[in-house]
């Protein structure tokens, strides 16, 4: 695998990160303190053609490949974590399963939007179903035409602000995980509703919240990929969600890294710069070299998606390994920083506090861990 990158990528690689240092970054630290959605930088990154980066043209998408989109993630998670993971779950877990299983009056209805204006949430998660996601309880009834649906959602990323949801529920409750589909709602639909927003340790302007389905009637046309295939979608969807989770986590990593090799070479102790001595040193260069194979994880991932080989494994080594780096890193940073390091002035504490979901969200990495072992057992 040759991963130098090509024109287009390098193209995407420095118009994200300008971006990204000049729009995002700066509103980082105050998002972080408010918890406030950033919903101008939403509408920033839709006239940038970051919100679709992957989708086909043909319904107002940028036409990119992973590798690119794995880039513009890593360099607007290193901004700000947040951003980076709005921008991620509308086009992995929103834009990219429409484009897969929907239907062209889908595409045209919802996909078009989610690429340019809209915003997207991807409601899989319930209070009693987390990691063991085919233990759904919401249910969608035939009722004429359409589909009547009872149940709720917890922990959904984008829910304060989104004006598309796809969410699973059970059409047919005897057969488990086979008896999920998966819905377009809206946002306004009778029925509908958004619940508490949550107080997070980090990223803590996602909106993340609960959905109640409360008698919603969604019409059999915004049914995504049939009766039962709910399950599957959202797996496969996954999949392509956690390239996106590891690009946020070396972002974040990366992020660390820059903090940590500018502050330790202004800081003096016992006469000269703290980067001179080899405890500094080590600490610099366990971090370069962690999110180097970190950063190839996702790229080797990534590249196996473009070439439309399987990818489910790579995507979960990728952000078992990423997460892991990002958590150690940003730890390690707060070690270099010493006390400063634990001061929120300081950068590199809001990127500890954001770097411990990526172990969590779109899969802890117990269940990276389950995918990378059943494929070995096999
Ligand atoms: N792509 C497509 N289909 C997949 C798939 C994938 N990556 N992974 C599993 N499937 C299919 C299987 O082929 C199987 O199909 P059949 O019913 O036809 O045999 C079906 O899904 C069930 O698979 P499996 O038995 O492996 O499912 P489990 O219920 O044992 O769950 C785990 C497996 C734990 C890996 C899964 O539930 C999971 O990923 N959980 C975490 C969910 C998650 O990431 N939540 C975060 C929400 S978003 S923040």
């Amino acid at each position: 695998m040759d991963f130098t990158l090509s024109k287009e990528q390098r193209l995407v690689q420095r118009t994200v990160r300008d971006f990204a240092e000049r729009e995002v970054g700066p509103l980082a630290q105050e998002i972080d303190q408010s918890g406030r959605f950033p919903v101008e930088t939403v509408e920033k990154m839709g006239k940038l053609g970051l919100l679709g980066m992957m989708v086909d043209p043909r319904w107002g998408g940028g036409g990119l490949d992973t590798i690119s989109y794995s880039i513009a993630i890593e360099e607007l998670s290193r901004a700000c974590a947040t951003t980076g993971v709005i921008c991620s779950v509308n086009n992995s877990l929103c834009c990219w399963p429409i484009e897969a299983f929907g239907t062209d009056d889908q595409k045209e209805r919802y996909l078009r939007r989610l690429a340019t204006t809209g915003l997207g949430a991807f409601g899989l998660t319930e209070p009693g179903a987390g990691t063991d996601a085919g233990s759904q309880r919401s249910v969608a009834v035939r009722e004429g035409e359409g589909y009547v649906i009872n149940g709720s959602k917890v922990f959904i990323s984008n829910a304060e602000k989104a004006d598309i949801f796809i969410i699973f529920v059970l059409t047919d409750p005897k057969q488990g995980s086979r008896g999920i589909s998966a819905f377009i709602v809206e946002r306004g639909m009778p029925g509908f509703s958004v619940g508490k927003i949550e107080d997070k340790m980090g990223i803590r302007g996602n909106g993340a919240g609960e959905l109640f389905f409360d008698d919603l009637r969604v019409p059999r046309a915004n049914l995504l990929g049939g009766e039962g295939k709910g399950f599957k979608i959202a797996m496969s969807t996954l999949d392509g969600g956690r390239i996106g989770i590891a690009a946020q986590a070396v972002g974040i990593a990366q992020a660390a890294l820059d903090e940590s090799l500018r502050y330790s070479i202004e800081r003096e102790q016992f006469g000269k710069s703290i980067s001179k001595f080899q405890a500094i040193q080590w600490f610099l260069a366990d971090m370069a070299t962690e999110i180097a194979a970190s950063r190839h994880l996702v790229r080797r991932a990534a590249y196996a998606k473009d070439r439309g080989r399987s990818y489910s494994v790579e995507a979960a080594m990728a952000k078992l390994m990423a997460s892991d780096v990002a958590v150690r890193v940003t730890r390690n940073a707060i070690q270099v920083h010493g006390g400063y390091g634990y001061i929120k002035d300081y950068t590199v504490e809001r990127l500890y506090r954001d770097a411990k979901i990526t172990e969590l969200y779109e899969g802890t990495s117990e269940v990276q861990r389950m995918v990378i072992a059943g494929s070995l057992l096999r």
